[in-house]
């Protein structure tokens, strides 16, 4: 019989999941949270905010595919996680939200400490999949069971648990508490046959057929199945979210410039886990052929006809779906007359408008060719984080990806200063691979802090402040009737002197001819690095790349370029 307490009995239902790390910010409340996980060898990485430890969970779960944890305070811990938390909900991120929770009933509604006139299940509610408290130490495994179970069951999303903050030191014996070990499955669901032969009949009897696939192959693991149905198919696939990387870019059937012409001129779209959200212009036109047959797939059912008419609706795992389709083809290919060719040279003209600005010799320095240079260091199995407005629209736009899981941004909640935290995540889970973060000046100053934690825990990132002084993305849109107010930043702040000062290599690049020296230098340091690069802050030149909103990216693409 051994005596043991709450937080280390929720360490052990954390190791039975394979969790390596938790991500926090100190507060002596939960030592037994972080006693119990050095003796179970779970490694606790202390941030500078919880914001931080929220994205860094959030980033391990997109890199690994299985959940992250972090533990955060109530009160001020809890706000700052809050973003944190919206972020992995809109995502959506299997995530293991761990909350201290309240501390002794007796003084509950006496003006306590971090008193609240509600709980905070309440506010964590409507962004999670599932909230609890745990209010008895030797139920913590049951509840850290659950939560795992519901952040992983069908559609992933972040959970939330909380354990009343005395159970965490009440010490129990460990032969009175209950170790669920078979409380979840890994098996995947399969589609409706029939749907699925009608969705094979309508691909094959296409002319121009489109897929359209996003985070849901990600999470599914399904990047196989879906070059394998796209070649067999001989139909062109676009990604979007965490779908970006899993079809290679130099696979036949990997397109992204010519989107926009695709999915109008489309007479049948198979969207694969790709939410009909504003992403995609809700699957409405203009963006979206008002005629094209849409076949949908997804594991979330509430997901199947949400916003847009689709004709044949699958309802399962992407990966098991996607298996479903390729036996149905059984090796059948669609012939092509001239679709695949005309995207293609789309795509080329797209790329072509790119290429002066990749190389580009403006001072300041235009972004691209920051992204250019960038191109020349960069190998498969590299991860790019991307914080910021323009600076990531335009790195989201030239740069290849390889590996399904291998480009982070901020995503559908559009969340600046998640970069830090993802990096972070990204390179514990693999060290032996390069972390590149392209950060905004904006974005840079959430959660440059945690450069910091880089630093100390020897987490060896490579930083691109891209520095054009300003709010780029909210200066430059022609929604303002005059100049853009509170727009600006300062020009020329020092990033690079900041992150010395947290004892980073830091380098401050002016010119375009100094850029790969520079990154070199970086990539060569042996601890974290920042980049500060100064950018081009001109309007005019926005306006000629093609940059802008969201729904403005595919219009500006067929502006002409001016260099
Ligand atoms: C937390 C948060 N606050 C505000 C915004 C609104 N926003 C979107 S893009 C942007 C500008 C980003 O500036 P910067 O990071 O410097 O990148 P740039 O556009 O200048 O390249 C802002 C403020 C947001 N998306 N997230
Ligand atoms: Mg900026």
């Amino acid at each position: 019989m051994t005596k043991v307490n709450g937080g280390h009995l929720a360490a052990k239902a954390l190791k039975a999941e394979s969790v390596r790390y938790v991500f926090t910010v100190c507060e002596v409340v939960m030592a037994p949270y972080y006693e119990g996980c050095e003796a179970e060898g779970i490694q606790v990485i202390g941030m500078r905010t919880e914001q931080g430890a929220a994205t860094a969970a959030d980033g391990w779960s997109r890199v690994t595919g299985k959940p992250g944890v972090a533990i955060f305070d109530f009160g001020p811990g809890f706000g700052n996680a809050y973003t944190g938390i919206l972020n992995a909900n809109l995502t959506p991120s299997p995530v293991v939200y761990i909350g201290r929770g309240r501390y002794d009933p007796s003084q509950f509604d006496l003006g306590e400490l971090m008193e609240i006139d509600r709980d905070y299940i309440e506010l964590v509610r409507p962004i999670t999949k599932w909230a609890r408290v745990c209010h008895d130490a030797k139920r913590i495994p049951e509840y850290i069971g659950m939560a795992f179970r519901n952040a992983l069951a069908g559609k992933p999303g972040p959970v939330y648990l909380e354990a009343v903050g005395q159970e965490l030191f009440r010490e129990v014996d460990d032969s009175e508490v209950y170790f669920p070990t078979g409380y979840r499955t890994d098996a995947k669901s399969y589609g409706d046959p029939d749907y699925v032969r009608r969705a094979a009949h309508l691909l094959l009897n296409s002319k121009k057929p489109v897929v359209m696939a996003g985070s849901g192959v990600y999470w599914a693991e399904a990047s196989k199945e879906l070059q394998t149905l796209a070649t067999n198919l001989n139909t062109p696939v676009f990604l979007n979210g965490l779908g970006r990387g899993c079809v290679p870019p130099d696979h036949p059937m990997h397109f992204s410039y010519a989107r926009r012409f695709a999915l109008r001129e489309a007479d049948a779209i198979l969207v694969v886990g790709a939410p009909f959200d504003f992403r995609l212009n809700y699957g409405r036109p203009p963006s979206f052929s008002r005629e094209a047959r849409i076949i949908q797939i997804d594991i979330d059912q509430t997901e199947i006809g949400r916003n847009r008419d689709v004709h044949v609706g699958i309802v399962g795992d992407p990966k098991g779906v996607l298996t479903q389709l390729i036996e149905e083809i059984d090796g059948r290919r669609r012939e092509d007359s001239g679709w695949l060719d005309f995207l293609r040279r789309k795509e080329l003209e797209g790329e072509a408008k790119d290429q002066a600005w990749l190389t580009s010799n403006m001072v300041p320095i235009h972004h691209l060719r920051v992204i250019g240079e960038l191109r020349h260091f960069l190998e498969p199995d590299d991860f790019v984080i991307g914080d910021g407005g323009f600076f990531v629209n335009f790195a989201a736009r030239v740069l290849k990806i390889h590996k399904p899981g291998h480009w982070l941004d901020p995503g559908p909640m559009g969340c600046l200063g998640v970069g830090p935290g993802f990096a972070i995540a990204a390179k514990l889970a693999h060290p032996e691979s390069r972390v590149v973060l392209l950060s905004g000046d904006g974005a840079f100053g959430f959660n440059g802090m945690e450069l910091e934690t880089m630093s100390r825990q020897g987490i060896n990132v490579v930083t691109i402040v891209g520095n054009d002084g300003a709010w780029g993305m909210e200066k430059h849109v022609p929604v303002w009737k005059g100049p853009a107010i509170a727009a600006d930043l300062s020009r020329g702040t020092r990033y690079d002197i900041i992150a010395q000062g947290m004892g980073c290599h830091g380098e401050l690049v002016e010119r375009p001819e100094q850029i790969r020296a520079a990154l070199e230098r970086a990539f060569n340091a042996c601890k974290p690095a920042l980049v500060n690069v100064m950018l081009t802050g001109e309007t005019s030149v926005y306006r000629a790349t093609g940059s802008g909103l969201f729904d403005r990216m595919d219009e500006s693409r067929q502006t002409q370029v001016e260099h």
